[in-house]
């Protein structure tokens, strides 16, 4: 079968590592890229070899040849890049976070939905080799019924160097960073019904908040806490592990930084190292993530193949942006919020 055909829109920070993942990728490749920027067109064009190059996504579009775009430019244009593709027929991957607000992340998943394209978003937290890990740890029912849970990322690493827009938005870590570690809290313990959530600013040097605590209920009485910091300083610097605990009816699952995974019940305590590879192009403390991102991609080349829906598509991510939305709410107005209410 001839390989899948796609077309990369936003060649900068981010996307650089997509790129790697897709030139790894069984079934498919990128054969045209975007950027307003020249310079960045540039320099992805020329490390990757990829002689169709365009400054305008009206230029992209009107050349085609591609079967699927994947959309790696910041959030303020999402929407009218998703609604472009959407026109045009075009099966659609857009970064996380999907839009900046509930009303045009719905309207994304309804343009695609009408259109008929398939449409995910690339969120690969969960996708992270040791997230997997606990995810089957649970699924082989080693710790029993679920009743607790935690989804923790801690760091005081500098994202403002490699990403300085995240340094200016009023948003910061719920939207940037929660969200990931907010939908790994809906792919272990399921789907959340209400979050009570607080926020602060720490670094003065920012616009937005740099520490979040939330507070989920889940469906099936599963409580769980996600929380998240940029301002905290570690004799070890995780960035950018997740921690997981996990409390169930017959034992405990703990994924501790160094990326240990320990598994106790009345059998006995287990220990298994679960650090992800460092794939030929990943270079560390990154490896975590980069994995992800080639697994996320391979992902979407086998549920287009197949005609499934992807794992994290545009309408199950509504899950996770509303749980986005309703932590923002909550800490402002100091209250549990329903996820009925910005659903
Ligand atoms: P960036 O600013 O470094 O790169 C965005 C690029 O898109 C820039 O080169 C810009 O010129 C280009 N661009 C913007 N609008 C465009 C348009 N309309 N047409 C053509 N080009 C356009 O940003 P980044 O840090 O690479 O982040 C990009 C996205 O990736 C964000 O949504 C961010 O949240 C996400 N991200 C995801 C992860 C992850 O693990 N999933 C990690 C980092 C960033
Ligand atoms: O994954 C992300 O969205 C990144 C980072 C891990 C640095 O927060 O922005």
């Amino acid at each position: 079968m001839a390989d899948l055909k796609g077309a990369l829109i936003g060649c900068g920070f981010f996307a650089v590592n997509q790129m790697h993942g897709w030139r790894d990728a069984e079934g498919a490749r990128i054969v045209s890229i975007c950027d307003r920027d020249p310079e960045r067109l540039r320099a992805v064009g020329d490390e990757f070899g990829i002689t169709r190059r365009y400054l305008s996504v009206d230029d992209l579009f009107a050349d085609g040849g591609f079967d699927f775009v994947d959309i790696a430019t910041t959030v303020g244009s999402h929407r009218s890049l998703v609604e472009l593709a959407a026109r045009h027929g075009i099966a659609t991957i857009c970064q996380k976070p999907i839009a900046p607000t509930m009303e045009d992340a719905e309207a994304m998943v309804e343009a695609c939905a009408k259109a008929g394209v398939p449409f995910m978003v690339h969120e690969n937290f969960r996708w992270q080799s040791p997230i997997r890990a606990v995810k089957a740890a649970i699924d082989s029912g080693t710790v029993g019924e679920v009743f607790w849970g935690r989804v923790s990322f801690r760091s005081g690493y500098d994202v403002f160097s490699g990403q300085p827009y995240l340094a200016t938005g009023k948003r910061f870590i719920i939207e940037d960073l929660g969200i990931h570690a907010l939908d790994v809290a809906r792919y272990i313990f399921g789907d959340a019904t209400a979050v009570t959530a607080r926020t602060r600013r720490v670094n003065p040097a920012i616009a937005g908040e740099d520490v979040a605590t939330m507070l989920l209920d889940h469906e099936g009485a599963i409580t769980s806490i996600v929380d998240c910091s940029y301002a905290t300083r570690l004799p070890i610097e995780p960035f950018p592990e997740t921690l997981i605990e996990v409390d169930g009816s017959k034992g405990t699952l703990r994924l501790s930084q160094g990326y240990h995974l320990t598994m106790h019940s009345k059998d006995g305590t287990k220990v298994t190292n679960v650090e992800p590879p460092v794939l030929s192009w990943a270079a560390p403390p990154w490896h975590n993530i980069q994995e992800s991102v080639s697994r996320i991609q391979q992902h979407w080349v086998e549920a287009l193949r197949a005609g499934r829906e992807p794992d994290t598509s545009g309408l199950d991510n509504l899950e996770t942006f509303a749980l986005v939305e309703a932590s923002y709410l909550s800490a402002a107005e100091g209250r549990t919020v329903s996820l009925a209410e910005v659903i």
